[in-house]
């Protein structure tokens, strides 16, 4: 029994080869700029360093400096990719921080998908992480925030997905792509191991 568990494994292992997994930006742009708690290097979203929540920060300390924050706006940030990505989910790393007038958004439009926030799900001094799942395809994706009160402050936007148009497009031509060819593989793993455990005799080969 155990060279089927072990094809099984492998199966699943070649499987989740073909997964999403984390896409950086090559740059983004706001219609509406930071103010106050600047984006320092204009990478801050995007750049893997997330901001502690310290009651009694402000501008003038380091205290603040990973947070990118707006004052009384609602932003709009796209992000570019430079290729054909397809997202499957994105994720706000945001704060909920009343006591310093600072809100989570009320509504996040990715695309054309709107989603609310419910702000009751998240406590209060901490961070929240608002993660949402789709696909969109393309070079960019246009994230439109609705502020929930003065300040809306992110210290991360992080995505995952896949390079190219993804696995809700058909193929553009008749070769398969290499995640169709590990699935194959693993097919064909699993046939010849089941094979050799129904007739002893089998000697088909292996991979
Ligand atoms: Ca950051
Ligand atoms: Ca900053």
């Amino acid at each position: 029994m155990l060279r089927p568990i072990l094809a099984l494994v492998c199966f699943s292992s070649l499987v989740a080869g073909v997964s999403a997994a984390p896409i950086i930006p090559t740059s983004y742009n706001y219609n509406v700029s930071p103010w106050g708690y600047w984006d320092d290097t204009g990478t801050q979203l995007t750049d893997g360093l997330y901001n502690n929540v310290i009651p009694g920060a402000n501008l003038a300390t380091p205290d603040a400096y990973n947070w990118v924050g707006w004052d009384g706006n609602s932003p709009s940030i796209t992000f570019n990719f430079n290729q054909v990505v397809t997202i499957n989910t994105l994720a706000l790393s945001s704060v909920k921080w009343t006591n310093a007038a600072v809100y989570l958004p009320t509504q996040v439009t990715i695309g054309s998908d709107v989603f609310s926030v419910n702000d009751g799900d998240y406590t209060n001094l901490d961070k929240a992480l608002l993660s949402f799942n789709g696909s969109w395809t393309g070079t960019a994706l246009t994230v439109q925030l609705e502020r929930g009160g003065q300040w809306t402050f992110l210290d991360e936007v992080s995505f995952d997905g896949v390079i190219g148009a993804g696995t809700n497009n058909p193929p553009s031509n008749n070769v398969p792509d290499e995640s169709s060819v590990m699935v194959m593989l693993g097919l064909g793993l699993i046939a010849a191991v089941v094979g050799r455990a129904r007739f002893p005799g089998f000697s088909g080969r292996t991979f």
